[in-house]
């Protein structure tokens, strides 16, 4: 009896642990949409939800231009929100991904990032591509990444040759769907995403497990900033003929 009860108990943990595609019919953008005859690839098809359809040209995917040394496609979460990991499906026309088709080579070497803002400086990496070859990178293919970010960035280049084996010659995006699992709020996974991050989280962000800050508002430190930093308040007067002039310095000890 005691442990079937066990068994029951680990099932609603696990249930617990779920998160909700945030990046779902969010705006999204890229670099050098290309456009042909065979339809559009909006950068709007990597959130629209659709995956069953892997062909590039089946409108449900997003493709960049021919020729380019960059590619980048970015989605805008419309907020700093807690990300827990990104899952992406890529193109593969419609063949199987263990057939090494043309597609797979433009995966390889890719970047993740995650920015409150599109100025490049701001990028915070969450994952780079170093080792996937043709034959080990999966598809779909799930990348942990707890950041907190308003917008969630791929990237990929090829400007640094000779490339490694297997590379293809240009960059491009060939996302079918980027799905972003993270809190809606800036909250945390207590139960869903449904406990309030610390109010002394800076920004409200904290990490989308635990609830650790990702840095806390100023005169407070700690895991959660729930403690008051030791502050000494100095204060100077000048005493001229007419008037006292007083100014106070703040030394805040975290
Ligand atoms: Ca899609």
């Amino acid at each position: 009896m005691r442990f079937i009860f066990l068994i029951y108990f680990l099932k609603l943990f696990n249930e617990a642990r779920t998160y909700e595609n945030i990046a779902l019919n969010k705006p999204a953008s890229q670099q050098y949409t290309q456009y042909t005859f065979y339809g559009t690839f909006d950068a709007a098809h990597a959130v629209d939800g659709y995956k069953s359809n892997l062909d590039v040209e089946g409108g449900q995917c997003t493709l960049s231009d021919y020729g380019r040394s960059s590619s980048k496609w970015q989605v805008d979460l419309e907020g700093v929100l807690s990300i827990d990991h990104i899952s992406i499906h890529y193109a593969t026309n419609n063949t199987l991904w263990d057939t090494k088709g043309d597609t797979l080579s433009t995966f390889l070497g890719f970047s993740l990032y995650v920015s409150n803002t599109t100025t490049k400086e701001d990028w915070v990496l969450c994952f780079k591509d170093t080792f996937y070859t043709r034959d080990t990178i999966p598809n779909p293919l799930n990348i942990s990444c707890r950041l907190s970010g308003r917008y969630v960035i791929y990237y990929n280049n090829r400007t640094h040759f000779p490339l490694p084996a297997g590379y293809s010659y240009y960059a491009f995006n060939e996302l079918c769907e980027v799905e972003v699992y993270g809190c809606l709020n800036a909250s945390y996974d207590g139960d869903n995403c449904s406990t309030s991050c610390h109010q002394n989280c800076l920004d409200g962000r904290c990490d989308v497990m635990d609830g650790t800050c990702l840095g806390c508002i100023q005169g407070y430190t700690g895991s959660t900033c729930d403690t008051g930093c030791n502050t000494i308040v100095i204060m100077i007067y000048f005493y001229g003929k007419h008037n006292v002039f007083m100014y106070m310095i703040y030394l805040i000890n975290c």
